[in-house]
């Protein structure tokens, strides 16, 4: 081996080396994220899930919603009032939309209704479930409506 070949042999090594460690560190980052990301979401006591329509499923006009609960027991929470309030920010002109959709219970800590999302784009979807009118938890997802 020549002297310069031996070099860019080590090099070459050295990159190698490199690019593996700061490979590791960055999954094993993004690791620690995702573990602080679940332990925070497992906190609140509630668990809500849009379970339709599905966040891509959304369209203008007539919906049908369904959403489930469950408590930190893993048991279906019944007995509450869930709402969904659909909000998009004013366009230009166009000032604030607004539609608040009332669930109703179908037991098994499910609750269904049908609302209309006035237009087509993005809205502010908040999921609220109250209990004896004081609200027991609150989900906020980003829809757009097709
Ligand atoms: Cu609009």
């Amino acid at each position: 081996m020549t002297r310069s070949t031996f070099i860019r042999t080590s090099l070459r090594l050295v990159v190698t080396a490199v690019a593996a460690i700061t490979l590791s560190i960055m999954t094993s980052v993004s690791a620690a994220a995702q573990d602080t990301a679940k332990s925070k979401a497992a906190k609140p006591g509630l668990d809500i899930m849009l379970m339709k329509p599905s966040p891509t499923g959304v369209k203008a006009g007539d919906n049908q919603f369904e959403v489930t609960l469950k408590g930190t027991d893993g048991k279906p929470v019944e007995n509450a009032d869930v709402s969904i309030v659909f909000v998009m920010p004013p366009m230009g002109a166009m000032a604030e939309m607004r539609n608040e959709v009332k669930l109703k219970s179908a037991g098994s800590g499910k609750y269904i209704g049908s609302g209309n999302v006035m237009m087509a784009g993005k809205w502010n979807v908040t999921i609220s479930v109250k209990q004896n009118g004081k609200e027991i938890g609150q989900k906020k997802v980003a829809v757009t409506a097709k």
